[in-house]
């Protein structure tokens, strides 16, 4: 070796059950920073592409998971994961689960994992297939469960996308995946409103469109004062709009969608709840009292 050239470093060997949309991204990452890569999928031509990059293919999840320790699973849902494993011996293996499930399904499957002698690291992957390897995209993906595991394998695990340990319960990796999701969904139902609204109008809905988008983005930081009221108790705290006067706001909202010939099914809900806290005498407060009314 000479002056100038640096000492190649070993990067962990890695096994991934899993090569639809994001298994093959997460694949191509491992690659191209040059992890040596086993794959199996249970389709196999869908593992022709990166075979031809590089990866290493098996003929069965059993013997993939043999081939080495660090085994991460990307399928469709719990089920297929019961599928895929059912023959393969995972003593010592530490196998990281980055399927989407709830936190129930997680903590079982973390569960299923320690009887048969493997450590368990879950993983919700806040990212799509496109952000993947990606750093500037922003992606990561939230991790519960063995913070050992978590640890030893960081740099590997962060190949590709960032990586948030929430706890060594394994099921909040689930928990926080599928808050940030329904908070998403929430957005997208309230998007679908906004253009229902113009829908019949001479209204370009790629000029509603910025204006909707920094609307959310103005919006989106009062999920730090909602926090801050739910730590303290105090739901008057910084108030800036009253749940009384936002009350009194919704007959506009759905008279509005009326006259546009638009369901109020995605808005009623909400207001219903806004409705209720206001009748408990709750009109001092902001809007927060809602999550209490949520949880049973
Ligand atoms: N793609 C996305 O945008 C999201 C981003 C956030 C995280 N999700 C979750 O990631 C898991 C995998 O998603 P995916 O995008 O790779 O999904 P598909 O492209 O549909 O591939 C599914 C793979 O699962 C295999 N599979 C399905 N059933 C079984 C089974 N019974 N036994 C073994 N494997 C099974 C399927 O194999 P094949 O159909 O090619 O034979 C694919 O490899 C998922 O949890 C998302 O929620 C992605």
């Amino acid at each position: 070796m000479t002056q100038n050239q640096v000492e190649p470093v070993n990067k962990t060997s890695v096994t991934l059950l899993g090569l639809g949309a994001m298994g093959t991204a997460l694949a191509r990452a491992w690659l191209a920073a040059g992890h040596p890569l086993t794959v199996w999928n249970r389709t196999p031509a869908r593992a022709e592409a990166v075979a031809a990059e590089g990866a290493r293919v098996a003929d069965s999840a059993a013997t993939a998971v043999a081939a080495n320790t660090l085994i991460v699973v990307c399928l469709l849902d719990d089920a297929s994961v019961d599928e895929a494993l059912a023959g393969a011996d995972l003593t010592g293996r530490d196998l990281v689960n980055l399927t989407t499930t709830t936190p129930a399904q997680a903590r079982a499957r973390a569960e299923w994992a320690r009887e048969r002698g493997a450590r368990y690291l879950d993983g919700g992957i806040m990212a799509v297939p496109p952000m993947i390897g990606v750093p500037e995209a922003g992606g990561y993906v939230f991790y519960s469960g063995s913070r050992e595991l978590f640890e030893e394998h960081h740099e590997t695990l962060g190949v590709p996308a960032g990586t948030v340990h929430v706890g060594d319960d394994a099921g909040f990796a689930a928990l926080h995946d599928v808050a940030l999701l329904s908070a998403m969904y929430g957005m997208f139902a309230g998007a679908a409103h906004a253009f229902a609204l113009i829908r019949k109008e001479n209204i370009d809905p790629a000029s509603l469109a910025p204006l909707l988008a920094d609307w959310l983005v103005a919006m989106a930081p009062s999920v730090h004062q909602t926090a801050e009221q739910l730590r303290s108790g105090d739901y008057t705290k910084g108030v800036v709009s009253n749940l009384a006067m936002q009350t009194a706001g919704t007959p506009t909202f759905l008279n509005t969608a009326e006259e546009q010939g638009v369901s109020p099914e995605l808005l009623a809900p909400y207001f219903e709840l806004m409705h209720r806290r206001l009748a408990e005498g709750s009109g001092e407060e902001d809007l927060t009292g809602v999550v209490d009314l949520l949880v049973r």
